[in-house]
């Protein structure tokens, strides 16, 4: 049997999807409301193939708990947020599940790491809790890092069909977490040490961020020298070496905007590229409001409340709003101006989150002159008509409509 501890973004999919390929799983996580939800049959978050999964798990016995469970394999998916100053990682979760299933765990069990940490975490903050309590790792527990790769919005699919990696102080249980992962993942699942899979996670995310932002940097570039940014990346990415991501109005999301600065805050000094490109992200959120004031003045419209902001989540297609740009420009907003709040609307955020959050479309519409397209949902790209008439800056570049302003 697996005990999966933490039923959020990744853990909740992992434990349905063990459970769907007849693997034994109790899912665990300490907010009971969550439990009591998942336990009447209902989805936690929004996320396609989701409901499917969650009923073929419960079919297949799957049990929710918020009890850790005795069993010889633990599989910890908690979130593992960063220090806003030192940009360290703070491990707090990752360390209290581990202490938990110490309380409980029989002789030789194994247990897995998902969350993604900092290289070198689990030799500083996970094998010391271990020690301290006169267990020997290797002998009385093992501890492995697997660390996640699906992306929200297709996590279904990718768990399915990503490959993996697997790091282990000792190939034979590396060996079985992989045969144990098999059961459901059909891509290559690589069989590493600890540090290596620890810092392989963080750097694929850092390429992300870092591509990203020479992206980003290209529209603020052209945008001061009046050029096109987007013709400019359709046809340099006719290149056969040359593959540049879209420009954005910021990076969010639990994963990116945080991995790379694990990298800054243990490597201070060699970790330059991380840095700037960091920075330039993180810039991104102030640059669409400059560009917004910029059209506003351009347009006439002297009133901020009649500017509306679609889009509160970090990307399409998905309810999650974590680090999101709009929740930046928010945020900004606050400390610059104060004063009413922005009409923002998002029909993936069904709660209330901002003041000044709309939940109908028409009404959002009925009261704005300027829409800022921050996030290309499904539901904006079927519904752009709706916008004519409307002076619109589009972030994503996904509105064809005559006079749209772009980054
Ligand atoms: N974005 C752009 N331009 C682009 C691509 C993305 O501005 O061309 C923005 C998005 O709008 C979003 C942010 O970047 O705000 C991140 O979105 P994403 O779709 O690139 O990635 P995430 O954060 O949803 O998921 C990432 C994935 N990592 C990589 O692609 C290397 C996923 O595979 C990881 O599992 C996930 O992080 C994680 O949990 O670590």
């Amino acid at each position: 049997m697996v005990n999966i501890i933490g039923l959020g973004y990744i853990g909740l999919p992992t434990a349905l999807m063990f459970a769907s390929h007849g693997v034994e799983v109790v899912g665990t996580d300490i907010n009971e409301s969550l439990i009591s939800k998942l336990k009447e049959g209902q989805i936690t978050f929004e996320e396609e193939g989701m409901s499917q999964l969650l009923s073929s798990a419960i079919r297949a016995g799957i049990k929710f708990s918020t009890e850790y469970q005795k069993t010889d394999m633990y599989i910890v998916a908690v979130p593992t947020p960063y220090d806003n100053v030192s940009k360290k990682i703070d491990p707090c979760f990752v360390t209290t599940a581990v202490a938990g299933v110490l309380e409980v765990c029989p002789k030789g069990a194994v247990i897995v790491i998902e969350s993604t940490v900092s290289p070198g975490t689990i030799d500083r903050f996970v094998r010391p809790i271990i020690h301290a309590k006169g267990l020997r790792v290797g002998v009385d527990v093992h501890i492995v890092h697997a660390p996640e790769r699906i992306i929200p919005g297709n996590m279904v699919y990718e768990l399915e069909h990503n490959s993996r990696t697997v790091g282990a102080d000792d190939a034979i249980v590396g060996q079985m977490v992989k045969d144990i992962y098999a059961s459901f993942c059909k891509g290559e699942i690589v069989v590493t040490d600890i540090r290596t899979a620890e810092m392989t996670k963080v750097v694929e995310n850092t390429f992300r961020d870092i591509n990203i932002a020479f992206a980003n940097e290209l529209a603020k570039i052209c945008r001061s020298d009046s050029m096109d940014v987007y013709e400019i990346i359709r046809i340099a990415n006719k290149h056969p070496r040359v593959n540049i991501l879209q420009p954005g109005p910021g990076v969010g999301g639990h994963c990116i905007s945080v991995d790379p600065w694990f990298l800054v805050g243990d490597y201070p000094g060699l970790a330059n590229i991380i840095l700037a490109a960091r920075k330039i992200n993180d810039s991104m959120p102030e640059f669409v409001l400059e560009r917004t004031r910029e059209i506003m003045r351009e347009k006439g419209i002297t009133d901020v409340s009649r500017v509306g902001f679609y889009g509160l989540t970090y990307k399409e297609n998905v309810d999650d709003v974590r680090e999101s740009p709009t929740l930046q420009i928010v945020h900004l907003r606050d400390r610059s101006l104060g004063g009413t709040p922005l009409k923002i609307f998002d029909p993936w955020v069904r709660r209330d989150i901002v003041p000044g959050q709309y939940h109908d479309f028409d009404a959002f519409l009925n009261d704005v002159d300027l829409v800022v397209i921050m996030v290309g949902h499904s539901h904006i790209r079927e519904n752009m008509h709706r916008l004519s008439g409307k002076v619109v800056l589009d972030t994503r570049k996904i509105c064809d409509l005559p006079e749209t302003y772009f980054l």
